[in-house]
Protein backbone atom coordinates (compact mmCIF):
# COMPACT_ATOMS: atom_id res chain seq x y z
CA UNK A 1 0.00 0.00 0.00
CA UNK A 2 1.28 3.23 -1.04
CA UNK A 3 0.90 6.18 1.77
CA UNK A 4 -0.79 9.39 0.62
CA UNK A 5 1.27 12.75 0.21
CA UNK A 6 -0.14 14.89 2.80
CA UNK A 7 -0.20 18.62 2.32
CA UNK A 8 -0.53 20.44 6.31
CA UNK A 9 -2.89 23.02 6.41
CA UNK A 10 0.22 25.99 6.78
CA UNK A 11 0.25 29.64 7.28
CA UNK A 12 0.47 29.43 3.12
CA UNK A 13 -2.17 27.80 2.35
CA UNK A 14 -3.96 26.01 -0.51
CA UNK A 15 -5.92 28.43 -3.00
CA UNK A 16 -6.30 26.14 -5.78
CA UNK A 17 -5.72 22.55 -7.10
CA UNK A 18 -6.03 21.01 -10.33
CA UNK A 19 -5.63 17.94 -12.49
CA UNK A 20 -2.41 17.52 -14.72
CA UNK A 21 0.59 19.48 -15.71
CA UNK A 22 -1.36 22.23 -17.74
CA UNK A 23 -3.40 22.72 -14.43
CA UNK A 24 -0.56 24.92 -13.60
CA UNK A 25 -1.50 27.75 -15.83
CA UNK A 26 -5.08 27.75 -14.78
CA UNK A 27 -4.19 27.88 -11.18
CA UNK A 28 -2.29 31.36 -11.87
CA UNK A 29 -5.33 32.53 -14.00
CA UNK A 30 -7.58 31.68 -10.98
CA UNK A 31 -5.52 32.77 -8.06
CA UNK A 32 -5.02 36.43 -10.21
CA UNK A 33 -8.66 35.96 -10.57
CA UNK A 34 -8.91 35.60 -6.02
CA UNK A 35 -6.42 38.60 -6.25
CA UNK A 36 -8.74 40.76 -8.03
CA UNK A 37 -11.30 40.47 -5.73
CA UNK A 38 -13.40 37.76 -7.20
CA UNK A 39 -15.05 34.61 -5.82
CA UNK A 40 -14.20 31.17 -6.10
CA UNK A 41 -16.82 30.57 -8.66
CA UNK A 42 -15.49 33.30 -10.57
CA UNK A 43 -11.49 31.95 -10.03
CA UNK A 44 -12.05 28.72 -11.17
CA UNK A 45 -14.46 29.32 -14.11
CA UNK A 46 -11.20 31.79 -15.12
CA UNK A 47 -8.89 29.02 -14.20
CA UNK A 48 -10.92 26.70 -16.81
CA UNK A 49 -11.08 28.83 -19.38
CA UNK A 50 -7.37 28.85 -19.99
CA UNK A 51 -6.87 25.32 -21.70
CA UNK A 52 -10.35 25.72 -23.00
CA UNK A 53 -8.56 28.54 -25.38
CA UNK A 54 -5.76 26.79 -26.29
CA UNK A 55 -5.38 24.80 -29.47
CA UNK A 56 -2.66 22.63 -28.26
CA UNK A 57 -4.69 20.87 -25.81
CA UNK A 58 -6.35 18.59 -27.60
CA UNK A 59 -8.68 17.49 -24.64
CA UNK A 60 -10.16 20.75 -23.85
CA UNK A 61 -12.71 23.07 -25.79
CA UNK A 62 -11.06 24.52 -28.92
CA UNK A 63 -8.48 22.11 -30.79
CA UNK A 64 -10.17 19.01 -28.57
CA UNK A 65 -9.87 15.72 -30.44
CA UNK A 66 -13.74 14.69 -31.61
CA UNK A 67 -15.72 12.10 -31.57
CA UNK A 68 -15.56 9.40 -34.09
CA UNK A 69 -18.15 11.26 -36.65
CA UNK A 70 -15.89 14.11 -36.39
CA UNK A 71 -17.87 16.52 -33.91
CA UNK A 72 -16.16 18.39 -31.17
CA UNK A 73 -18.73 18.13 -28.32
CA UNK A 74 -17.82 19.07 -25.06
CA UNK A 75 -19.05 18.23 -21.20
CA UNK A 76 -17.94 21.01 -18.25
CA UNK A 77 -19.53 21.27 -15.07
CA UNK A 78 -19.75 24.25 -12.41
CA UNK A 79 -20.58 24.24 -8.52
CA UNK A 80 -20.52 25.85 -5.17
CA UNK A 81 -20.69 25.21 -2.11
CA UNK A 82 -24.05 26.27 -1.80
CA UNK A 83 -25.42 23.27 -3.84
CA UNK A 84 -25.84 25.58 -6.81
CA UNK A 85 -25.07 23.68 -9.98
CA UNK A 86 -24.37 24.22 -13.80
CA UNK A 87 -23.96 22.00 -16.52
CA UNK A 88 -23.27 20.99 -20.33
CA UNK A 89 -23.02 18.05 -22.00
CA UNK A 90 -22.47 17.45 -25.68
CA UNK A 91 -22.34 21.27 -26.66
CA UNK A 92 -20.87 22.06 -29.54
CA UNK A 93 -19.78 24.76 -31.41
CA UNK A 94 -19.26 27.17 -28.17
CA UNK A 95 -15.36 27.66 -26.66
CA UNK A 96 -16.24 28.24 -23.24
CA UNK A 97 -18.32 25.24 -21.83
CA UNK A 98 -17.68 26.38 -18.42
CA UNK A 99 -19.23 29.50 -18.75
CA UNK A 100 -22.39 28.04 -20.66
CA UNK A 101 -22.46 25.69 -17.70
CA UNK A 102 -22.23 29.23 -15.21
CA UNK A 103 -24.73 30.60 -16.96
CA UNK A 104 -27.14 27.61 -17.04
CA UNK A 105 -26.46 27.94 -13.06
CA UNK A 106 -27.25 31.55 -12.62
CA UNK A 107 -29.45 32.21 -15.72
CA UNK A 108 -32.05 28.97 -15.68
CA UNK A 109 -33.96 27.09 -13.65
CA UNK A 110 -31.74 23.91 -14.57
CA UNK A 111 -28.86 22.29 -13.83
CA UNK A 112 -27.68 20.54 -17.00
CA UNK A 113 -28.62 21.46 -20.95
CA UNK A 114 -27.65 19.52 -23.50
CA UNK A 115 -26.38 19.01 -27.55
CA UNK A 116 -28.39 21.16 -29.62
CA UNK A 117 -30.15 22.91 -26.44
CA UNK A 118 -26.98 23.56 -24.58
CA UNK A 119 -25.49 25.54 -27.78
CA UNK A 120 -28.77 27.52 -28.44
CA UNK A 121 -28.62 28.72 -25.34
CA UNK A 122 -24.75 29.92 -25.67
CA UNK A 123 -25.49 31.70 -28.86
CA UNK A 124 -28.53 33.30 -27.23
CA UNK A 125 -26.62 34.26 -24.16
CA UNK A 126 -24.33 36.09 -26.99
CA UNK A 127 -21.42 33.39 -26.91
CA UNK A 128 -19.61 33.33 -30.54
CA UNK A 129 -20.36 30.23 -32.64
CA UNK A 130 -16.65 28.88 -33.16
CA UNK A 131 -15.87 25.75 -35.26
CA UNK A 132 -13.58 24.32 -32.46
CA UNK A 133 -12.11 21.08 -34.69
CA UNK A 134 -8.80 22.65 -35.74
CA UNK A 135 -6.40 21.63 -38.56
CA UNK A 136 -4.34 19.62 -36.42
CA UNK A 137 -7.33 17.80 -34.51
CA UNK A 138 -8.89 16.87 -37.84
CA UNK A 139 -5.68 15.36 -38.85
CA UNK A 140 -5.64 13.13 -36.13
CA UNK A 141 -9.22 12.24 -36.22
CA UNK A 142 -8.67 10.83 -39.85
CA UNK A 143 -5.29 9.33 -38.93
CA UNK A 144 -7.58 7.36 -35.88
CA UNK A 145 -10.20 6.75 -38.79
CA UNK A 146 -7.57 4.71 -40.96
CA UNK A 147 -8.05 2.00 -37.63
CA UNK A 148 -11.44 2.78 -35.90
CA UNK A 149 -9.58 1.48 -32.56
CA UNK A 150 -11.09 2.74 -29.27
CA UNK A 151 -8.22 2.12 -26.97
CA UNK A 152 -8.06 4.68 -23.99
CA UNK A 153 -4.47 5.31 -23.53
CA UNK A 154 -4.02 5.84 -19.96
CA UNK A 155 -2.02 9.50 -18.96
CA UNK A 156 -2.18 10.99 -22.13
CA UNK A 157 -2.77 13.96 -20.59
CA UNK A 158 0.49 14.48 -18.99
CA UNK A 159 1.87 14.48 -22.13
CA UNK A 160 2.48 16.94 -24.80
CA UNK A 161 0.60 16.84 -28.32
CA UNK A 162 2.46 14.45 -30.55
CA UNK A 163 2.22 13.80 -34.02
CA UNK A 164 -1.38 13.34 -35.50
CA UNK A 165 -2.71 10.40 -34.59
CA UNK A 166 -0.47 9.55 -31.29
CA UNK A 167 -2.75 10.77 -28.58
CA UNK A 168 -6.01 8.40 -28.21
CA UNK A 169 -7.22 9.84 -25.54
CA UNK A 170 -8.07 13.23 -23.40
CA UNK A 171 -7.69 14.88 -20.68
CA UNK A 172 -9.73 16.95 -18.20
CA UNK A 173 -9.28 19.94 -16.30
CA UNK A 174 -11.06 19.75 -12.88
CA UNK A 175 -10.03 22.74 -11.30
CA UNK A 176 -11.19 23.78 -7.12
CA UNK A 177 -10.22 26.63 -5.58
CA UNK A 178 -10.75 28.43 -1.84
CA UNK A 179 -10.47 31.97 -1.50
CA UNK A 180 -9.19 34.20 1.68
CA UNK A 181 -13.09 33.63 3.56
CA UNK A 182 -12.86 29.92 3.07
CA UNK A 183 -15.62 29.69 0.48
CA UNK A 184 -14.95 27.35 -2.08
CA UNK A 185 -16.19 26.45 -5.75
CA UNK A 186 -14.98 23.63 -8.38
CA UNK A 187 -15.27 23.24 -12.08
CA UNK A 188 -14.47 20.46 -14.38
CA UNK A 189 -14.43 20.89 -18.32
CA UNK A 190 -13.39 18.18 -21.32
CA UNK A 191 -14.36 17.88 -25.17
CA UNK A 192 -14.22 13.88 -23.30
CA UNK A 193 -12.50 10.38 -24.36
CA UNK A 194 -10.94 11.39 -27.84
CA UNK A 195 -12.88 9.29 -30.56
CA UNK A 196 -15.77 8.25 -28.29
CA UNK A 197 -19.16 7.30 -29.76
CA UNK A 198 -21.31 10.21 -31.12
CA UNK A 199 -23.73 11.58 -27.97
CA UNK A 200 -21.40 10.03 -25.14
CA UNK A 201 -21.40 11.90 -22.18
CA UNK A 202 -18.67 10.83 -19.85
CA UNK A 203 -18.52 11.66 -15.58
CA UNK A 204 -17.15 15.30 -16.20
CA UNK A 205 -20.52 17.21 -16.34
CA UNK A 206 -22.32 14.53 -13.72
CA UNK A 207 -22.62 16.23 -10.10
CA UNK A 208 -21.01 13.36 -7.84
CA UNK A 209 -18.87 12.14 -10.88
CA UNK A 210 -16.56 13.62 -12.80
CA UNK A 211 -16.87 16.73 -9.28
CA UNK A 212 -18.75 17.13 -6.41
CA UNK A 213 -18.22 20.01 -3.37
CA UNK A 214 -20.13 20.31 -0.07
CA UNK A 215 -19.93 23.23 2.27
CA UNK A 216 -17.69 22.19 5.21
CA UNK A 217 -16.36 19.07 4.17
CA UNK A 218 -14.60 20.04 0.74
CA UNK A 219 -14.24 19.68 -3.08
CA UNK A 220 -13.05 16.48 -5.50
CA UNK A 221 -12.72 15.95 -8.96
CA UNK A 222 -11.72 12.90 -11.25
CA UNK A 223 -9.99 12.32 -14.63
CA UNK A 224 -9.72 9.62 -16.52
CA UNK A 225 -11.93 7.04 -18.12
CA UNK A 226 -15.09 8.73 -17.17
CA UNK A 227 -17.45 5.45 -17.27
CA UNK A 228 -15.27 3.78 -14.57
CA UNK A 229 -15.95 7.08 -11.81
CA UNK A 230 -19.72 7.29 -13.29
CA UNK A 231 -19.85 3.53 -12.43
CA UNK A 232 -19.27 4.28 -8.43
CA UNK A 233 -20.44 8.34 -8.50
CA UNK A 234 -17.07 8.73 -7.61
CA UNK A 235 -16.72 12.61 -6.21
CA UNK A 236 -19.81 12.20 -4.69
CA UNK A 237 -18.02 8.90 -2.67
CA UNK A 238 -14.64 11.12 -2.11
CA UNK A 239 -16.62 13.61 -0.25
CA UNK A 240 -18.97 11.44 1.55
CA UNK A 241 -15.52 9.96 2.73
CA UNK A 242 -14.41 13.21 4.06
CA UNK A 243 -17.45 13.86 5.53
CA UNK A 244 -17.30 10.49 7.80
CA UNK A 245 -13.74 11.74 8.68
CA UNK A 246 -11.31 10.30 6.02
CA UNK A 247 -8.57 12.94 5.39
CA UNK A 248 -9.11 14.37 1.59
CA UNK A 249 -6.08 11.70 0.79
CA UNK A 250 -7.54 8.83 2.48
CA UNK A 251 -10.52 9.48 0.86
CA UNK A 252 -9.38 9.37 -2.87
CA UNK A 253 -7.18 6.13 -2.09
CA UNK A 254 -10.49 4.78 -1.03
CA UNK A 255 -12.74 5.46 -4.07
CA UNK A 256 -9.73 4.53 -6.32
CA UNK A 257 -9.15 0.68 -4.13
CA UNK A 258 -13.21 0.35 -4.44
CA UNK A 259 -13.00 0.87 -8.42
CA UNK A 260 -9.95 -1.54 -8.39
CA UNK A 261 -12.09 -4.12 -6.01
CA UNK A 262 -15.32 -3.53 -8.07
CA UNK A 263 -14.10 -4.15 -11.66
CA UNK A 264 -10.93 -6.24 -11.44
CA UNK A 265 -9.42 -7.05 -14.95
CA UNK A 266 -12.00 -4.92 -16.73
CA UNK A 267 -9.95 -2.25 -15.51
CA UNK A 268 -6.37 -3.44 -16.82
CA UNK A 269 -4.64 -0.48 -18.03
CA UNK A 270 -7.15 2.17 -17.14
CA UNK A 271 -6.32 5.64 -15.73
CA UNK A 272 -8.84 7.23 -12.90
CA UNK A 273 -7.92 9.79 -10.74
CA UNK A 274 -9.40 11.82 -8.26
CA UNK A 275 -8.56 14.82 -6.64
CA UNK A 276 -9.60 16.54 -3.45
CA UNK A 277 -9.51 19.71 -1.39
CA UNK A 278 -10.85 19.66 2.16
CA UNK A 279 -12.79 22.58 3.62
CA UNK A 280 -9.34 23.20 5.95
CA UNK A 281 -7.07 23.02 2.66
CA UNK A 282 -5.92 19.86 2.98
CA UNK A 283 -4.69 18.42 -0.73
CA UNK A 284 -5.46 14.61 -1.43
CA UNK A 285 -4.97 13.26 -4.80
CA UNK A 286 -4.57 9.10 -5.68
CA UNK A 287 -4.95 7.33 -9.05
CA UNK A 288 -5.10 3.53 -10.24
CA UNK A 289 -1.80 4.13 -12.49
CA UNK A 290 1.29 5.95 -12.19
CA UNK A 291 1.27 9.04 -14.19
CA UNK A 292 -1.35 11.47 -12.70
CA UNK A 293 -0.26 14.44 -11.61
CA UNK A 294 -2.19 17.80 -10.16
CA UNK A 295 -0.98 21.96 -9.62
CA UNK A 296 -0.84 22.98 -6.33
CA UNK A 297 -1.11 26.63 -6.00
CA UNK A 298 -1.26 28.36 -3.02
CA UNK A 299 -2.08 31.75 -1.40
CA UNK A 300 1.73 33.57 -1.74
CA UNK A 301 1.14 32.40 -5.38
CA UNK A 302 3.86 29.37 -5.17
CA UNK A 303 2.97 26.38 -7.60
CA UNK A 304 3.77 22.74 -7.52
CA UNK A 305 2.97 20.25 -9.95
CA UNK A 306 3.41 17.14 -7.95
CA UNK A 307 2.82 13.35 -9.22
CA UNK A 308 -0.02 11.93 -7.53
CA UNK A 309 0.41 8.04 -5.73
CA UNK A 310 -0.38 5.08 -7.41
CA UNK A 311 -2.55 1.94 -6.87
CA UNK A 312 -0.77 0.19 -8.90
CA UNK A 313 3.16 1.10 -9.13
CA UNK A 314 2.41 0.70 -13.86
CA UNK A 315 1.76 3.49 -15.53
CA UNK A 316 -0.43 1.49 -18.07
C1 LIG B 1 -14.21 11.61 -19.72
N1 LIG B 1 -13.16 11.86 -17.58
O1 LIG B 1 -14.83 12.19 -20.59
C2 LIG B 1 -13.20 12.38 -18.92
C3 LIG B 1 -11.89 12.31 -19.63
C4 LIG B 1 -10.73 12.57 -18.78
O2 LIG B 1 -8.54 12.46 -18.36
O3 LIG B 1 -10.80 12.99 -17.68
N2 LIG B 1 -9.56 12.27 -19.19
O4 LIG B 1 -14.36 10.40 -19.48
Amino acid sequence: MLAGVAHAASDDPVAVLSTWDFGKAANEAALATLRAGGTALDAVEAGAKVPEADPDNHSVGYGGYPDRDGHVTLDAIIMDQDGRIGAVAALEDVVHAISVARAVMEKTPHTMLVGEGATRFALDQGMPRVKLLTPAAEAAWREWLKTHRYRPIANIENQLPGPPGSALNHDTIGIMARAGDGRMAAACTTSGMAFKMRGRVGDSPLAGCGLFIEKGVGAAASTGVGEEVTRIAGTARVVASMRAGLSPQAACEEAVRHIAQLRGDAIAGLQVGFLALGASGDVGAFALLRGFTYAVTRQSGRTEVLPARSLFARSE
